[in-house]
């Protein structure tokens, strides 16, 4: 084509030269320039402006879009470390959290564990219980049974001092013995009260029987005189007279008098029991001063 037209630029300067009054007028820029530059030339030049201008435009748009693809890819880019950074912190995380997991289901195994064992401890100790409370059952009925037997015991483990009698759960002590001289009822009961005793109670018959039939087993040899026989116990009419008590206070009820006795013959205040074959007629009242034997009193241990 670039041929072609070179061919009509040539024809066009070949006709110019026929006609040259008719076209200077017409094509005179054409003339003036093809001194200088070939018109062919300047096109071309034009046309390669042209293209290099539009290279140059293609050029300057693909750099800014190279820019724009650069920045939009260093964006990318950051986000994508960005990310990655969030990934990798997550999953350092998430196997932190794993161990804490796997710590955690350890320890609640072995917790289950434990728990198994003190389970089992329980039903154990449930079982045993109800043992122990059977066996506390009989224990309570044996224990009961024991001290049933207490009171029987206990009675036949009373026992008195040497030389004392044991009479109707309490022990008597009387001065038989010659070493023993015969003395006031205080002077007997002082001598009472120093041994743990005090002068006898002679409150029931069964005290009474007893106590004569010692005193009469050693009244053998009958030497002494009736009135010289006597044994004081803790009973007098010293407060008011013809009021007998015993030495706690307690008025006499009933008594074992001698026919004819209490007689306060010669003012007598205290009271004796003696030899007698018939023990309700034991006792008789003498003056206090009067030298006796006595029978003093005390709780068996
Ligand atoms: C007689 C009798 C008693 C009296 C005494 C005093 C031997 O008995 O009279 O009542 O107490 O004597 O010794
Ligand atoms: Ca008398």
């Amino acid at each position: 084509m670039e041929e072609s037209a070179y061919n009509k630029l040539i024809h066009q300067e070949d006709l110019s030269a026929d006609e040259p009054a008719l076209r200077l007028n017409q094509e005179k820029p054409q003339v003036s320039l093809s001194l200088v530059w070939p018109a062919s030339t300047w096109t071309s030049r034009r046309v390669i402006e042209i293209i290099l201008a539009a290279l140059a435009a293609v050029l300057l748009a693909v750099d800014i879009g190279l820019g724009v693809y650069y920045k939009n890819l260093t964006d990318e880019s950051r986000a994508v470390m960005s990310i990655s950074r969030e990934v990798a912190e997550l999953n350092a995380a998430h196997e932190a959290a794993t161990m804490i997991q796997e710590e955690a289901q350890m320890r609640l195994k072995q917790e289950i564990t434990k728990q198994q064992v003190i389970k089992w401890q329980v039903e154990y100790q449930v079982k045993r219980n109800g043992e122990y409370k059977k066996l506390a059952d009989k224990l309570q009925r044996d224990i009961a049974a024991l001290k049933s037997h207490i009171p029987t015991i206990r009675e036949s483990c009373r026992h008195c001092l040497p030389r004392w009698t044991l009479v109707d759960s309490a022990c008597f002590f009387l001065s038989f013995s010659e070493i023993y001289s015969s003395r006031s009822w205080q002077e007997a009961r002082d001598f009472c009260k120093k041994h743990g005793s005090d002068l006898a109670v002679v409150d029931t018959f069964e005290k009474q029987l007893k106590l004569n039939q010692l005193i009469n087993i050693h009244h053998q040899d009958l030497s002494r005189s009736i009135s010289q026989s006597g044994f004081w116990i803790g009973l007098r009419d010293v407060d008011s007279e013809a009021v007998w008590k015993w030495l706690d206070g307690t008025k006499l009820s009933e008594g074992f008098w001698n026919d004819g006795e209490p007689n306060n013959s010669g003012n007598e205040d205290c009271a004796a029991t003696y030899p007698r074959s018939n023990p309700f007629k034991g006792w008789n009242d003498a003056p206090c001063t009067y030298n006796l034997k006595w029978i003093c009193e005390m709780s068996a241990s």
